[in-house]
């Protein structure tokens, strides 16, 4: 391996032993630029990859909150402005109780190069909090909410960072949290979060976005193979906000999502989540607070497979939508002794690193990496930003037509950058190479900090 990626590699392993997550990211990453690496010896004198695998800055924050019961808590927060060379940090906020720096800064990093994928002006940033908002009630969230927003608001902005929603954090959450900006800043700044409500600055599309995209971007993968997504089985995990915009896109386009997983196991439902009613209620299984995917099968009287999980149904397209390494080596042997041909990645390194090396050396499978395939979300953030900036309110059509573009245009990148270093058709490195190129350059013209 090129001796000066190797070294940045070893330093981030060392430096951040505790931090696995983040190792894990920065090696995926690092590793495919090797040929870009090779023909920039210029990049090495100013350390350019070891200043792009360090944040720019780190916030941590105590967070206090009162239970309904009158008892105080008191939780971490923490903000990650991780690269700014391109735009404004963007991203989302996560809030679970396993969050710690080390899930912040692997998500930051991810979202440097998703960020720059998307063509659009935004840097790279993530937050969150190891709050728990299971079976928490309405009220102890706003509260949760407005404590975060007390100590976050002296940091972001809409021209200095822009956070959004992730795990744990939706519309309910997004607008508590504005509702504490607008109140300490005494301005209507609605760009300085996304994911809003559309009646005070919400973008159209936005909440259907990551599902949709990562739709548009596998009919390319098929359109390739000379496939069309009508008929095609997909096997999805989680029931949120991604999945329930998969399931209604595919549904659209005459495909259908058969599994749907949560902490408690696995549906079957070979009829797939195609109805509005079904769909529907996703969104209400979300909303309950209960975290159980076994409610949809009590439901609509379908399998339940508890504490199990779904890689091992037979499908045509295998979309991981839950979360990070949900699929690790076992699986991904399952998955591609099925003779899956399509694994086309959504949540945020949902793969680990040998298991996505496995499925990519397997004859006839297709691999498509997150940072590329859920882009659309925060594209649409980012037009949500510009529809603020504006001061005005683009259609459904537009929104979803530039959407499309996007998603089609973060396709053709990542192909073409893969074929420039002779690596043939591989959209995951492909992806990290577009990615990287254009905070490379923005960093190399904005001089050595
Ligand atoms: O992982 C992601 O891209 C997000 N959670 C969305 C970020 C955003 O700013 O919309």
């Amino acid at each position: 391996m090129n001796a000066y990626l190797a070294r940045v590699i070893e330093n981030v392993k060392a430096k951040h032993a505790d931090e696995p997550e983040f190792i894990q990211t920065v090696e995926e990453v690092l590793t495919s630029l090797e040929p870009v690496i090779e023909k920039h010896p210029e990049y090495e004198k100013v350390d350019l990859l070891g200043r792009m695998v360090e944040p720019e800055r780190m916030f941590t924050f105590r967070v206090c909150w009162m239970a309904d019961d009158g008892t105080w808590h008191t939780n971490t927060g923490w903000r990650c402005q991780f690269n700014g060379a391109i735009g404004p940090y963007k991203g989302g906020l996560r809030f679970q109780k396993n969050v710690y720096p080390g899930i912040i800064k692997f998500l930051g990093f991810e979202q440097t190069f998703k960020n720059s994928l998307t063509g659009l002006p935004i840097g790279g940033g993530k937050g969150g909090s190891d709050f728990d908002p299971a079976g928490k009630s309405d009220a102890e969230i706003m509260r949760f909410c407005q404590s975060y927003m007390q100590a976050l608001y002296r940091y972001i902005g809409p021209d200095v960072d822009v956070p959004a929603g992730d795990m744990g954090v939706g519309a309910r959450e997004i607008g508590y949290l504005y509702g504490e900006y607008r109140r300490l800043k005494g301005s209507f700044e609605n760009g300085v979060l996304t994911g809003k409500g559309f009646s005070y600055g919400g973008s159209l599309i936005r909440p259907e976005a990551t599902g949709f995209g990562a739709v548009y971007y596998l009919e390319n993968v098929l359109k390739h193979e000379g496939e069309s997504i009508q008929g095609k089985t997909i096997g999805c995990a989680g029931f949120g906000n991604v999945t329930w915009g998969i399931c209604k896109k595919a549904a659209e386009l005459g495909a259908k999502v058969v599994t749907l997983s949560g902490p408690d196991g696995y549906i079957y439902d070979p009829d797939g989540v195609t109805t509005a009613e079904k769909i529907d209620y996703l969104v209400e299984m979300r909303n309950s607070g209960r975290n159980r995917v076994q409610d949809y099968a009590d439901k609509f009287g379908v399998k339940f497979f508890p504490k199990e999980k779904p890689w091992g149904v037979k499908v045509d397209v295998v979309m991981p939508s839950a979360m990070q390494n949900d699929v690790h080596m076992e699986q991904a042997k399952q998955i591609a002794a099925n003779g899956v041909k399509y694994y086309i990645e959504v949540a945020n390194m949902p793969t680990t690193n040998d298991a996505l090396k496995f499925l990519m050396e397997q004859p006839g499978v297709i691999v498509a990496p997150s940072k590329a395939v859920n882009a659309g979300g925060v594209a649409t953030s980012a037009l949500e930003m510009a529809q603020n900036s504006e001061r005005l309110v683009w259609t459904e059509e537009e929104v979803d037509k530039q959407l499309r573009q996007i998603m089609d245009t973060i396709y053709t990148m990542s192909v073409e950058a893969a074929e420039k270093y002779g690596l043939g058709y591989n959209l995951v490195a492909g992806a990290n190479i577009a990615g990287f190129q254009r905070v490379a350059d923005a960093m190399m013209a904005q001089g050595v900090f």
